[in-house]
């Protein structure tokens, strides 16, 4: 299929799609021609000019077949489509006015008769026809070759696009945009016209893209030596979109939530999104569109290496200590919860009934940790060596994980054998480390061992090749070594450390060097002590968690087990001046009740609730002037986005938290002081959701204050109702059901329906309210969003198929709210396969 020509004539009632397809018998065989098509019907087929007769072609399942002779044809199809009823966001849509598309990884089939996979690259030249009063800007990928008018105020542009591509990158979109223009010029001297195309209104809120994007252009040079190759690259911000954003060639569409940002409405949260999803669509030019997949089993080839990409961007452009935290608190919430339940798969997956369902943590956050291990084994050059030899070797064609890793071991020099185990067993490792100390012969040796649990399909599994960063610290010196790579490659093995005099500390899998869960029986005490003194700061921040984690676990399996340590350990963090905010607040924060449940063997709820929030109060009583202090801080000046500015506001954040956990009587007060004089949403939404929290009379106050002033903001309105989902209040089940009837909550907006009921199904004691409300009512939500999204429908069965993890009543009551959406007649498939692996 060498190459396609395009045209569009667009309107949102009825737009008609005429496509020429270049055909050429792929080997010696006899069989017709299959062009994959999903609701679509053929208004026209010719074949080398000539009209066919209906009974000349044939459909199969949404398949368009014609029997052909011969070697080479040109394929006319024309068919006809209805942008403004396609609820699922895929294909060919309407979004706000606008008409855009969205093709990974199955939509062009619901554009035009094609054979859609990823390994058929060809090159499309796209002609555009519309209304140019209502689509005064027509845009597709590549270049721009031509425009002109048209009699009756209609209008036309031509785009073509050199680089041969899958169809999974194809993209247009129409509409009344005004366009935040910019330019960069490469390494070799090209420039690039740079184009962020939004609503009008929107335009003010776009430079903080922008800038991501020309550094994320000068990252990719100068890191990996790749420039950009069109001269033009254009992104446009639509409020309706499944996921986060789409990296079609030279035009990008956006979730508009990951373009626009600005102080009033933005998190700090919300600009590190912005610049994380911008760096990844673009950095998916070379690694997606120029190296593609052959297949979407190699899915994680493309998003694994541009989830690690982006997160070391990220790392660069600001605080990479911090930015590691993150990512791994992402990682353990949703990846190995993953891992552990009945939807857990290899980063390479064997097999799927809807490969929309495949766009997981696993594909993308583990596929990042694999190529950290793999980065991390090399070290910086050969890991380089091993990139130029990828992207050499395989540009311009639909490449595989093993292709990856094959360039990593001949142009890094390295034996991957055991490694790729990686990509084949699901689960996440278990290793257990022991420390013992030989007072004799002046030696520690350490014994690890690694144990998988069996996963759906992989009942037995095999040793990994887990790399682990090591340190030991004396007690006296409060100094280690340094640090070392041990390779952990077999079931159990044992490392022997002379010229200990002492018994030394132990800090493992420092900069969380592979994505494992650690044993270890450290004490309180050695605990406590690297988290005081450990110079690798994800191994500090780790040291505080398990601190922490041990009081909570302890207790919530009804131990007494004394708090003293933690809130020591939590008083010489925050008032240690050589450390940055930043990592503070950080360090301090309590593990969320997810993360408590998942240490636990059953997770009980209600428990896990009351038990941190006990631990919330003591913490906040106990150091109640210290927050006080933290808090009064107010910032001198003006609103900036430095790490350093972002820090104090986050530590901030941290200290109006505990201050209300504290039960101090002002609490409420300084929060609605905070919400009320902050000139950013990053104190605003923060003190919000202290307040929301609480049941004061302030609480009600900034939410009706909230709503008012961003009631006509959809993205900020989405804060207003994911704020609420997330509420640690007694009555967050009930609220978020009167918020599903709320007139501003619709289903037909992904934002919106991932701002409640997504974000209440992150709510461990919400959602897990033992009344079994909470599973009815996200059951109701999947249902009836099935109808109008399946894709974004099938997102909100996870949490239900955690039922194994809780009690048997809590257990039943899931269950049935699975069986109940698999017996809803016409379920899609996105929503069956989630169920039915959800209940197995
Ligand atoms: N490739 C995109 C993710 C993406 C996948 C499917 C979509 O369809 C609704 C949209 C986006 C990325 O990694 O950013
Ligand atoms: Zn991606």
């Amino acid at each position: 299929m060498p190459d396609i020509a395009l045209y569009f004539v667009l309107d949102a009632a009825r737009t008609e799609v005429r496509s020429l397809l270049k055909v050429r018998r792929n080997g010696a065989h006899d069989r017709p021609l299959k062009l994959d098509g999903d609701e679509l019907t053929p208004l026209e087929v010719r074949v080398d000019g000539q009209p066919l007769t209906p009974d000349q072609w044939a459909m199969e399942g949404g398949a368009l077949i014609i029997p052909l002779g011969g070697e080479e044809h040109e394929v006319e199809t024309l068919v006809g489509l209805a942008p403004q009823s396609n609820s699922k966001l895929m294909g060919l849509y309407a979004s706000g006015g606008l008409l855009c598309t969205q093709c990974e990884a199955e939509g062009f089939r619901r554009i035009t008769f094609f054979p859609d996979r990823p390994d058929v690259l060809s090159r499309y030249s796209v002609r555009l026809e519309a209304d140019k009063r209502l689509y005064p800007v027509l845009l597709a990928n590549g270049d721009p070759v031509e425009k002109g008018d048209l009699p009756d105020g209609r209008h036309w542009a031509r785009w073509n696009d050199p680089y041969p591509k899958p169809c999974y990158l194809f993209a247009l979109v129409a509409g009344n945009l005004a366009c935040n223009a910019d330019s960069f010029t490469t390494q070799s001297g090209r420039n690039v016209q740079l184009g962020i195309w939004v609503k009008e209104a929107d335009l003010p809120r776009t430079a903080h893209a922008m800038q991501a994007l020309k550094n994320s252009m000068a990252w990719d040079e100068r890191v990996y030596g790749r420039e950009y190759d069109l001269d033009v690259f254009n992104i446009v911000a639509v409020a309706d979109f499944n996921f986060g954003a789409m990296e079609n060639k030279g035009l990008n569409i956006f979730n508009s939530r990951y373009i626009l940002a600005d102080p009033d409405t933005a998190t700090d949260l919300d600009y590190d999104g912005v610049e994380g999803v911008v760096a990844h669509e673009y950095f998916h030019n070379w690694s997606g569109n120029r190296v593609t997949c052959r297949d979407w089993f190699q899915l994680s080839l493309k998003e694994g290496f541009t989830v690690f990409r982006d997160q070391n961007f990220s790392a660069d452009m600001g605080s990479a200590a911090v930015k590691r935290i993150e990512d791994v608190r992402v990682l353990r919430a949703a990846q190995f919860q993953e891992d552990s339940g009945p939807l857990a798969h290899p980063v390479r997956p064997e097999s799927y009934m809807e490969i929309s369902n495949f766009y997981t943590a696993t594909i993308y956050n583990k596929g990042a940790e694999l190529i950290r291990m793999m980065a991390l084994m090399l070290g910086p050059e050969r890991f380089r060596a091993g990139t130029d030899l990828y992207f050499e070797r395989h540009d311009g064609e639909a490449a595989t994980c093993e292709d990856f890793v094959r360039a990593m071991e001949e142009g890094g020099g390295i034996d991957l054998a055991q490694f790729r185990r990686w990509y084949e067993q699901a689960g996440t490792p278990h290793v257990r480390a022991l420390l013992t100390h030989d007072a004799a012969s002046g030696t520690a040796e350490l014994t690890l061992e690694q144990h998988m649990a069996p996963t759906p399909g992989q009942p037995g599994k095999l040793p990994m090749a887990i790399p682990l960063r090591v340190a030991l610290f004396d007690r006296d010196s409060g100094k280690s070594r340094g640090d070392e790579l041990l390779m952990l490659t077999q079931a159990r093995q044992s490392f022997t450390f002379d010229d200990f005099a002492t018994p030394p500390i132990l800090s493992i899998n420092r900069g969380f060097s592979a994505p494992v869960i650690i044993e270890t029986d450290r004490s309180q005490a050695d605990l406590a002590f690297l988290s005081g003194h450990d110079d690798d700061p994800f191994a500090r921040y780790e040291a505080m968690q398990q601190l922490m984690v041990n009081v909570l676990v302890g207790r919530v399996g009804g131990q007494m087990v004394d708090d003293a340590a933690v809130i020591a350990a939590i008083r010489d963090t925050i008032t240690d001046p050589l450390l940055d905010s930043a990592f503070i607040a950080e360090a301090v924060r309590l593990p969320s009740e997810a993360y408590i449940g998942d240490q636990l063997a059953q997770v009980d709820p209600d428990a896990i609730h009351a038990t941190r929030d006990a631990l919330q109060y003591r913490i906040g009583a106990e150091l109640e002037s210290l927050w006080r202090a933290i808090h009064g801080k107010t910032q001198a000046n003006a609103f900036s986005l430095s790490p350093a500015a972002k820090g104090a506001r986050k530590l901030r954040n941290m200290a109006l938290l505990y201050l209300n956990a504290s039960g101090a009587d002002d609490g409420a007060a300084i929060a609605f002081g905070q919400f009320s004089d902050a000139d950013n949403m990053t104190e605003r939404q923060a003190a919000l959701a202290t307040l929301a929290n609480g049941t004061s009379a302030e609480r009600e106050a900034a939410l009706d204050i909230f709503y008012n002033r961003y009631r006509d903001d959809a993205l900020t309105l989405d804060k207003w109702f994911q704020t609420q989902a997330f509420a640690f209040h007694p009555d967050t089940v009930d609220l978020v059901e009167e918020l599903g009837r709320h007139p501003d909550f619709t289903l037909s907006n992904p934002n919106r329906v991932r701002s409640l009921y997504g974000a209440f199904a992150g709510n461990q004691w919400a959602f897990h309210h033992r009344s079994g409300k909470g599973y009815r009512m996200v059951a109701d939500c999947i249902i009836a969003l099935d109808k109008i999204n399946p894709q974004t429908a099938a997102r909100l069965v996870p949490p239900l198929g955690r039922w194994r993890r809780f009690d048997e009543e809590r257990a039943a009551m899931m269950r049935a709210e699975l069986q109940r959406i698999l017996s809803q007649p016409g379920l899609s498939r996105d929503v069956t396969e989630q169920a039915s692996k959800s209940l197995d």
